[in-house]
Parts: C-alpha cells; structure tokens; sequence
C-alpha cells in the first residue's frame, strides 16, 4: 500500500486524499480557538514556520526551553480537543506501517509559506521513543530533508505533496530530519502555504 523509504518509515503517497474535507473542516475550529504563532526558539530566534496545536498536549517552545503542556500559553485554555477524524487517520496510517496502537495525544500543526523552512532536528521530546510519529502533508510541495542519526550525515532529499502521509518510527525514530525553505507554485486549493499535521505520542 506503501513505500518503504526505511527499516521503520513508510511513505503512504496521497493516502489522506478522501480526508482533506474533513481535516480542513478541523482546522478551521481549531484556528478560532488556538490562532498560528511563531515560537521563539531556546536560543531566542522567532520560528520562520507558524504553528498550533490540537490534542491534550501540544508543543511549545520559548526562552525556557522545548516542552509538551495542556494548556495554550496565548489562550490560557487547554489546546483544542484533537478532532476523531484527526486521529483515525493517523491511526490508520500507523497500523498499515507496522505500528498497531497507535493513540496520539498531540498533534503539532505547522504552517509554511515560501522561504519558510525547518532546519534539521531530531523529535527526541516524546517520552517513548518506541511510538511512532505521523506526518501528513497539505498544500504546496515540500522538500523533506531525511538525515542520518547523527547531525553531520548528508541528508536525502524527498518530496511531499498533499496529502501525503509519512510514518516513521523503530530504528528512524530519531533521524535528524527538516525540510527545504518552501519555493514553487501556489497549491491549487490551498494557495501560496503548506500545512503539516505532526501526530505523536508525548507521554
Ligand atoms: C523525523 N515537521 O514538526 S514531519 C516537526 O513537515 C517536523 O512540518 C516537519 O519535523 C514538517 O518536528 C517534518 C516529517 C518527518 C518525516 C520523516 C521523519 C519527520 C521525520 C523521519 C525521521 C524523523
Ligand atoms: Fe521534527
């Protein structure tokens, strides 16, 4: 049903096709009640992708450091409830990838526009590294950069494209990995901007 890029990552192409309705339709609640930001970065850089988050934990980041919390800093209120249709999707896509079980308590959702990037990292602040994290991709195409696991490893370049969907876990759990500053065209539906859903696990 997939492409195994990976011993633990599945690339599922065009897998959330029949959902975007649904998870448009999500969003558009969830952005009235939790609007994009642009996080500071421990070392005191504003984040060039804007974000939100759905689930009982979302992530944020400030001079402080990286964390998971219930509770929305700008609101005051817990981060908007993650939506079914959210993380049946997910669940799917991570049982067909080899991960049964998979119940997401966080959903990271990130928003580029052109030049907008997401320089490499590892997702290392989930309290089991034995979870899998799911990506899916909306909107313009992206260049999703697939380092090793350590940070010097040249990276492989990947594309992405709506509605794709990303598995990966096991042995990839903590490969360095980010994504090109956005460039092309204006997505059809979606315009000059890609949305990526990022479902986890964080305790
Ligand atoms: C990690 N987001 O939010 S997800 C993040 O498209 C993040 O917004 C990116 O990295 C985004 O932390 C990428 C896709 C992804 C795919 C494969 C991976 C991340 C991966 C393989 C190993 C580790
Ligand atoms: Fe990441």
């Amino acid at each position: 049903a997939g492409e195994q890029i990976g011993a633990g990552t599945w690339l599922f192409r065009q897998r959330a096709l029949p959902e975007v309705a649904a998870l448009a339709g999500g969003l558009r609640l969830i952005l009235a009640q939790a609007p994009w930001r642009h996080l500071i970065t421990p070392g005191g850089h504003r984040m060039a992708v804007a974000m939100t988050n759905c689930g009982t934990l979302g992530w944020h980041s400030d001079e402080a450091g990286y964390r998971y919390q219930p509770v929305d800093p700008l609101s005051g209120h817990p981060w908007p409830a993650m939506p079914p249709a959210f993380a049946e999707l997910a669940r799917q896509a991570a049982a067909l990838a080899g991960y049964p079980d998979f119940h997401p308590d966080a959903c990271l959702i990130n928003r580029y526009r052109p030049g907008a990037g997401l320089s490499l990292h590892q997702d290392r602040n989930e309290q089991d590294h034995g979870q899998p994290v799911v990506s899916v991709s909306l909107g313009m195409e992206a260049r999703f950069l697939w380092g090793g696991l350590q940070r010097g490893q040249t990276a492989l370049k990947l594309p992405l494209y709506h509605g794709d969907i990303l598995v990966w876990g096991g042995p990839d759990r903590l490969r360095f990995h980010g994504i090109a500053p956005l460039q092309g065209p204006p997505h059809p539906e979606w315009g000059l901007k890609r949305i990526n859903l990022t479902f986890r696990r964080a305790r």
